[in-house]
């Protein structure tokens, strides 16, 4: 028997969904293990008592001493691998690692890895509605929806995953059938130290990819090492070889493959430009793992959109009501404003703010001043907003998302549009963006 302390010892650091669902992992395989969780009360502490009695579990302050009792850590996307106690465990020879390591490791099937700043839920959910179109026995999941682990199964015939840089920073070989990176803007600035560090982050998912599809407007996405590699692209000019696109036929615009018109845009039931990109990259997905066009295409007819993207929420007095709380960056909001404001009679009331994470939030002027009327500011950076808008437009300063929805029923006009589209993380007002897109939509249909 070895007495190295050390010899197949695991760590799982931070006990969030992933966390949880590495518990279940390495306990259903046997593999001797401990948690660790840099908060007193971490979210699945409950769970892990009530399944798990026998698991010892570390809170607070993380002890170097106690990690190094480990020869591999499994570290959680919420917590920095700068960590100094992290590292001080990775100076003593401990491993770091992650759960999308040890799902690449044991998955049997093809891996669709999608990641990008904006877009990778709504791609990913396509890419998987695609697939079970064409009657592909296909799991969906990783930073949307079920953690990585859980989806592991043997009658999987293939993975289509949502991949965040913080997931990928602890994945050391990804090998995906194909891999994506949708696009790049800044994003999580108070994790990273610049953009050259959350790009090089993002391009983790292509290590020992067989495929990969590239975004032929945003030069951020193409591998810096794809010669040799066959490579798909997606944009909304025409389309060159290997290339999806928007091509015109007799006055109409054609999602299209190559030289060849696949559908009329107008069947998307996804609006604006940014979603026409996701429907081509979503295309440029399925067609490198062989799925047949017609079922890719039926369920692009189908899909309407995921729940606090840019979903609407009512009418009210000639006004539509907008959630996009998953707009938590720049990027995202840039999309909604400027797809949003161009599909709408009026202008846009807009509602942003909460916890900017080191963004810059000049890039919003312009559209700001071109497609809204006024604009709402909430949370702990409003002001940084506010400052990067200047006389752009009306700024409105409210103390809660009850008084927002108030102050936009009194400055909308009939013909215009209220949305919510923050540009930033909800942390410092709500549990989540979702519980922030569910209080607005409770609040918007409120009104009598
Ligand atoms: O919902 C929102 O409003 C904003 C979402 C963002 O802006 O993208 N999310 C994150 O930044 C984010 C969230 C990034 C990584 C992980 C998560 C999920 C999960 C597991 C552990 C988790 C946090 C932790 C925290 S673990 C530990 N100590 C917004 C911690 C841990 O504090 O959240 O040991």
């Amino acid at each position: 028997m070895s007495l190295i302390a050390s010899d197949h010892f695991r760590i799982v650091v931070g006990l969030g969904k992933s966390g949880m669902s590495l518990v279940r992992f390495l306990a259903n395989r046997g593999v001797s293990f401990a948690v660790a969780d840099t908060r007193e009360n971490p979210p699945e502490l409950a769970t892990l008592r009530r399944d798990y009695p026998q698991v010892d579990v570390r809170c607070g302050e993380l002890d170097v001493e106690f990690l190094c009792r480990a020869d591999e850590l499994y570290v959680s996307p919420g917590l920095a691998l700068a960590t100094p106690a992290l590292q001080a465990a990775a100076a003593r020879g401990v491993k770091l690692s992650g759960d999308i390591e040890l799902f690449a490791r044991n998955a049997k099937a093809p891996i669709v890895a999608i990641s990008g700043s904006n877009a990778k839920s709504t791609v990913t959910t396509l890419v998987g509605e695609m697939a079970a179109a064409a009657g592909k026995r296909v799991a969906v999941g990783g930073n949307l929806g079920t953690p990585a682990l859980d989806l592991l199964s043997d009658d999987v015939e293939l993975y289509v995953m949502e991949l965040s840089s913080f997931q990928l920073e602890t994945t050391a070989h990804l090998g995906a059938e194909v891999a994506t990176v949708l696009n790049v803007s800044e994003d999580h600035m108070d994790r990273y130290s610049g953009l050259p560090a959350y790009h090089l982050a993002k391009h983790r998912i292509f290590r020992g990819a067989r495929q990969v599809v590239f975004n032929r407007q945003d030069a951020l996405t193409r591998p810096l090492l794809g010669e040799g590699m066959p490579c798909w692209s997606f944009g909304l000019g025409v389309p060159d070889f290997k290339g999806f696109g928007l091509r015109e036929e007799n006055g109409e615009k054609y999602l299209a493959f190559e030289f060849q018109s696949l559908m009329p845009v107008r069947e998307l039931k996804i609006r604006g430009a940014h979603n026409q990109a996701n429907a081509l990259a979503a295309l440029a997905l399925g067609h490198a793992v062989g799925l047949p066009f017609d079922a890719m295409l039926s369920a692009l007819r189908t899909f309407a959109g995921l729940e606090h993207r840019c979903q609407w929420v009512r009418d009210l007095d000639g006004v539509a009501w907008y959630n996009d709380s998953k707009a938590t960056n720049v990027g995202a909001a840039l999309a909604a404003i400027e797809g949003l404001g161009a599909d709408i009679e009026g202008k846009l009331v807009l509602i942003a703010g909460g916890d900017g994470k080191g963004a810059d939030f000049k890039d919003l002027r312009d559209p700001v001043a071109a497609n809204c009327r006024a604009v709402v500011l909430m949370g702990r950076d409003r002001e940084l907003i506010a400052q990067a808008l200047g006389d752009a437009v009306p700024l409105v300063r409210v103390g809660s998302l009850d008084e927002a929805v108030q102050q936009c029923r009194a400055l909308a006009q009939p013909g215009d549009a209220v949305l919510l589209s923050p540009a930033c993380a909800s942390f410092d007002m709500f549990k989540n963006y979702e519980e922030r897109g569910q209080l607005f939509a409770r609040a918007a249909e409120d009104l009598a």
